[in-house]
């Protein structure tokens, strides 16, 4: 059965590949799953149909008979349980590349979406320039963590997997803020998962909505 996902019908990162959509059709196209989209505004959003989908009233949700989830990382384990590609058959491995998918959400989203909060949404607050050094060592902190564990490797545990597909579309929300470039192991590991077809058939796809949308004001 084909999935149906949501994504923002007018996405404020302008077609960038930066909301959560992006990881859940990136994980797709690598295990070769066709897909529908449902292209939601912001006031759909919030309506009672998306809310009896996703509690917090956001995308990305996804759709598969009768089951129906929410939260990104839940649904790249999903699709990557359910599809050879994203996991190693290994069990040890299997479980090592399910943690990174959970250190990419818990341990290194938090502080590079920190930082985007602290710069745009609390930019305009008094404190705001006082805060930013901080959010930004810490984010730096994080990324350095990271980087050492990465070392020379193309990917963080053999192969690539599922863990790596998360780790790179969430470090992606630290590359306009120019952090990412200070870590020269990470922006290479970020490009080498770009680089990958799956990846510029989801970017593509996404882009494409965002295009669609402008023309049409
Ligand atoms: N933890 C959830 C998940 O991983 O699925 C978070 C879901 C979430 O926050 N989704 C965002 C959303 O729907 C879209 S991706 N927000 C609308 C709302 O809550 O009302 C977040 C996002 C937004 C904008 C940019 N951007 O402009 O660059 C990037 C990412």
């Amino acid at each position: 059965m084909t999935a149906t996902i949501t994504a923002f019908v007018s996405s404020p990162d302008r077609g960038r590949g930066l909301a959560r959509d992006m990881r859940v059709r990136w994980a797709l196209e690598e295990v070769g799953q066709p897909y529908n989209v449902r292209l939601l505004s912001f006031k759909a959003m919030k309506e009672p149909a998306h809310l009896a989908l996703h509690p917090f009233g956001a995308i990305p949700t996804y759709e598969e008979g009768d089951l129906a989830l929410f939260e990104s990382g839940a649904i790249v384990f999903h699709i990557a349980e359910r599809h050879a590609g994203l996991l190693p058959h290994d069990a040890n491995a299997r479980a090592r590349a399910i943690t990174w998918i959970f250190a990419a959400i818990n341990s290194v989203e938090p502080p590079i979406w920190d930082l985007s909060l602290t710069r745009i949404i609390e930019g305009n607050e008094s404190w705001s320039k006082q805060r930013l050094p901080l959010v930004e060592e810490r984010l730096r902190k994080r990324l350095g963590e990271l980087s050492t564990r990465l070392g020379d490797a193309d990917w963080l545990d053999g192969g690539f997997s599922a863990g790596d597909l998360m780790m790179v579309a969430v470090l992606l929300r630290a590359k306009p803020s120019g952090i990412l470039n200070e870590f020269p192991k990470l922006s290479a590991y970020v490009a080498r998962g770009e680089a990958r077809p799956a990846y510029q058939r989801a970017f593509a796809a996404q882009l494409a909505v965002f295009t669609a949308s402008s023309a049409n004001g």
